[in-house]
């Protein structure tokens, strides 16, 4: 009987360690970044700009002008993010669009 328990502790715990990647992969980290933007169209630039390499989630609140993103911190970081969502025109808590990046935006999307 006590090996039985044995045997189920080891397997429950086997269970469980290869179910959790993080054990395994390089654990993500999530944070969030103030970015000014206006619309739906900002919000679907700003997040297509996120998405660099290491980036696994990007979601902008038009509401809050908050960027949410998760990455692997050894792939990336928010600091590289912001700088490129800069390059697509918007300004963030990390870097500040060019005016010649911002002249690019549509109308409808300049939120200075
Ligand atoms: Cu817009």
């Amino acid at each position: 009987m006590k090996t039985l328990v044995k045997i189920t502790i080891i397997a429950l715990l086997a269970v469980v360690f290869t179910s959790n990647n993080s054990v395994f992969a390089a654990n993500p980290k999530t944070e969030k970044l103030k970015v000014s933007g206006n619309c739906d169209m900002c919000k679907a630039r700003i997040e297509k700009a996120a998405k660099i390499d290491g980036v696994t989630k990007a979601e902008w609140s038009e509401k809050s002008k908050t960027l949410t993103a998760t990455f692997d911190p050894a792939k990336t970081s928010i600091d590289a993010i912001g700088k490129k969502i800069a390059e697509a025109g918007h300004d963030n808590d990390k870097a500040k669009a060019t005016n010649k990046a911002y002249d690019k935006l549509p109308g409808c999307c300049q939120y200075r």
